[in-house]
């Protein structure tokens, strides 16, 4: 066993300094490279020319000679370790070690290496000549064995085959991230899990926001597909499904042109939004009401309407295709554009203060226009409208009339908003504009504050697209296993948003970060075994001050500093602002709008208005939702009598807990996915960045693990110089019974059951050593 014993200089990590020390001499001998560091700066390669006490000259690679202190020295690898393909059969595991290997790789498309279990993928952001057809079949025939992820995919299907452990359904869950912005005033984030029973066996992508997890999880299912046969089966329907889940799914951020989410200047919401308004056909724009992308508010206040190289309309063009693939039949086709069309209108309906108490109503520009235009013909309601309203308000109707195409659009939103859904245009106003309060026995309709009012119309914009993601989601896993026959086995894709750190971070980084962490810790106790990490409790607090109508952003910001300050994770911060210390780094939140964000209460008025709604979706959206909603006293607190959904957070930590369990039950297959440079380009590696990754990921330490073998559980001074010896060594150690084991030439021989309290042990003694490494790293932080 190669691993057992290792006696080459630097095998066990742990010893990495002193086997160093003792090696300089032999470098400078041998005249071997090291990496040296000159200032702090970035790590060089060099050869040692001469030493002297503590300091030492070397040639570096441009010529150059230079006198630095040796401890700002590190073995390097031998040229025979160049680019190999598992960074664990490195001599040296020193942190430039491990760069250069996989900058090297790196810089001839070599975009995968292994990390011991895990396989590392660096993002190339260019097309590489590494999938395909030609490829697939040398990984499924054994020809190639480079690190891949068709090789990791190979594996799991193996695996899933030999049937080690029992699977359930093939393809059964794509974890799909789905959050939304549909206005400035109250962003949200929803996540949405397709929902599947227990699993076997999962790939499992991590990695920042851009760092290439659902290219990379899509590659995966090419490979399914392709063993499963390619053509035209469940494989390929499998395969479109990604086309259709990333239009409703997936908007341009800031980090990623096709990330998982929607957020602040320069970033769109969902692809969908944009494909439906390019690429709609005139037939369905006009059943849809369906303007330009620009006359959208929802969609026009970001700036950002295009993305470089994106074709929107000819996306809308392979999104129908796919949806055709996959059986989602014309008519679920059109009830669907119609809801989000509907979106985009709601988003257009805007409000006028009539009061100084700041309460609303609606403006529908329609009265007015048919006032101006037809004076002499309007109703008497539209006379007396038109009289109650004060003067700047018809100020702007005459800017309007001018500005003709302006006119058409405001008119229209409530009237094509009521269309959509199918209730009366007066009915959607109403909902939208008033809340009924019970004074006795009778019903009192009041009218809501412009803030209400908005907070209402944004609610339900986002409780129908949500709804309609959901929907879909099911369709889709209905018509995939329609008709199909089941193995009763399954391989699972896990593809989740990355971890992000923005200037500024709100709730939505909060729930995304969260989500990672969560994720994370996964990965220790998979392959590390550490225990679980104290939860903060911040999303406790955050419900409770979610529910507490007079709470603010502050009151918030300061029960987290009263109730977290003694956690070493959490940082009260100036201004209403905290710190958290995540795996991944340390993230600066911004209280503003988390309390608002995390409600999403829907109005009991905007429940009703959808139960009475003619069209199919609006009704079973209302059907869906009365399923699963609890009556709950505390959201009368709010002032407007809400239907009590969760708390955003709340669903969230539910969806996401149920997906822990979920993991829990499964082998996992670690992908981790690594973002060379910050600006999406090809070619560039930013060493500090990709180390920075490498570090927060925990992939170092699972080199490092998995090389580690049993030789370093016997003191130094106990070490003997051949294997065998080190071995027998090991075994007394521990009392381990000579009866136990037998000595070959080259291998021992266990009895049943004796590898397993040696296996202990170890991981216990790991496990140690990496709390001591956490320990450190945190300080560091
Ligand atoms: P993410 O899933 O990790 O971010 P993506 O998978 O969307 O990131 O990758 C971002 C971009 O990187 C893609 O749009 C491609 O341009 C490029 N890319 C990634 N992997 C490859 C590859 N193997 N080959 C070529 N290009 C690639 V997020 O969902 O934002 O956390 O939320
Ligand atoms: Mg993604």
């Amino acid at each position: 066993n190669a691993k057992l014993a290792n006696s080459s200089p630097g095998s066990s990590a742990r010893f990495r300094e002193s086997e160093w020390d003792d090696n300089v001499g032999y470098f400078i001998n041998k005249k071997l490279r090291v990496w040296c560091r000159l200032h702090n700066g970035p790590w060089e390669s060099g050869q040692i020319q001469t030493t002297s006490g503590e300091k030492a000259s070397v040639l570096l690679l441009d010529g150059r000679v230079v006198t630095v202190p040796t401890k700002d020295l590190l073995p390097a690898n031998p040229d025979i370790l160049e680019g190999v393909d598992d960074l664990i059969e490195l001599s040296y595991l020193n942190e430039p070690s491990v760069l250069h290997n996989l900058h090297y790789r790196y810089s001839q498309d070599i975009v995968y290496s292994k990390a011991g279990p895990v396989l590392v993928a660096v993002n190339p952001f260019k097309d590489v000549q590494l999938y395909g057809n030609d490829f697939v079949t040398a990984y499924r025939q054994k020809l190639l064995d480079s690190p891949h992820v068709y090789a990791v995919a190979d594996t799991a299907y193996n695996e899933m085959m030999t049937g080690i452990i029992p699977y359930l359904k093939l393809f059964e869950m794509l974890a799909v991230d789905l959050s939304l912005r549909l206005s400035s005033h109250s962003d949200t984030m929803t996540c949405c899990l397709i929902d599947s029973s227990p699993l076997g066996l999962m790939l499992f992508y991590c990695g920042e926001s851009g760092a290439g997890k659902t290219e990379t999880a899509k590659i995966a299912m090419q490979y399914l597909a392709a063993l499963g046969g390619g053509g035209g089966g469940i494989e390929s329907e499998v395969l479109q499904t990604s086309c259709v889940l990333e239009a409703f799914g997936n908007a341009k951020t800031a980090r990623n042109d096709n990330s998982s989410r929607f957020l602040a200047q320069g970033e769109r919401s969902y692809h969908i939004f944009y494909q439906l308004c390019a690429g709609a056909t005139s037939d369905l724009r006009g059943r849809l009401r369906l303007k330009r992308a620009c006359d959208y508010s929802y969609l026009s206040q970001s700036d950002c309407l295009e993305i470089h190289d994106v074709d929107d309309a000819q996306n809308f063009h392979k999104l129908l295709g796919a949806l055709n693939t996959i059986r989602i039949c014309k008519d679920d086709q059109e009830h669907a554009f119609e809801m989000l069309a509907a979106v985009l209108w709601l988003g257009n309906i805007s409000f006028h203060v009539i009061d100084n108490e700041n309460h609303i109503e609606v403006v529908n520009f329609l009265f007015a226009l048919y006032f101006l235009v037809h004076s002499m013909s309007c109703r008497k309601e539209e006379m007396e409208y038109v009289d109650q309203h004060p003067a700047p308000f018809y100020c702007n109707q005459f800017w309007l009339i001018e500005n003709s195409s302006a006119v058409s659009f405001l008119s229209l939103a409530v009237i094509s908003a009521a269309a959509l859904i199918g209730c009366g245009t007066e009915d959607l106003m109403l909902a939208l504009s008033t809340h009924s309060i019970h004074a006795g026995k009778d019903k009192v309709a009041k009218r809501l504050t412009l803030q209400q009012a908005i907070d209402t119309r944004d609610s339900l914009a986002k409780f129908i697209y949500a709804s309609l993601f959901d929907w879909l989601v099911e369709k889709i896993n209905l018509s995939l296993v329609m008709g199909k026959q089941h193995t009763g086995r399954s391989i699972s894709i896990l593809d989740i948003y990355g971890f992000e750190s923005f200037k500024k971070n709100s709730f939505e980084q909060f729930c995304i970060n969260y989500a990672n962490e969560r994720l994370q810790q996964h990965f220790n106790r998979h392959l590390f075994k550490l225990q679980q990490e104290k939860p903060l409790g911040l999303i406790s607090l955050l419900d409770e001050e979610s529910h507490f109508p007079k709470a603010t952003d502050l009151t918030f910001a300061t029960k987290l500093k009263q109730h977290l300050n003694a956690n070493q994770c959490f940082k009260g911060e100036r201004g209403g602002a905290f710190s958290v210390r995540h795996y991944a780094g340390e993230v600066l939140y911004d209280t503003r709008e988390f309390l608002e964000k995390n409600r999403d209460f829907l109005n009991s008025e905007i429940i009703q208005l959808l139960s009475s709604c003619t069209r199919r979706l609006p009704q079973l959206f209302s059907s869906m939702l009365k399923q699963t909603q609890k009556p709950a006293s505390s959201s009368i607190k709010l002032g407007i009598p809400a239907c009590h959904k969760h708390s955003v957070a709340t669903k969230f930590k539910g969806q996401l807990f149920k997906l822990m369990q979920q993991l829990e039950c499964t082998t996992p297959h670690f992908i981790r996915c690594i973002k060379p440079n910050g600006k999406q380009i090809p070619g560039a590696f930013d060493k500090d960045l990709v180390l920075e990754q490498l570090r927060c990921c925990g992939v170092l330490e699972v080199v490092r693990i998995s090389r580690s073998g049993y030789g370093f559980l016997v003191p130094e001074n106990n070490a003997c110089q051949d294997p065998l010896s080190t071995s027998v060594v090991i075994l007394q150690q521990f009392d381990i019974l000579p009866e136990m084991y037998q000595v070959g030439f080259k291998k021992l021989y266990f009895r049943a059951g004796q590898i397993a309290a040696l296996e202990d042990v170890r991981k216990q003694v790991l496990q140690g050593t990496l709390e001591v490494q956490k320990c450190f790293r945190g300080h560091r932080a």
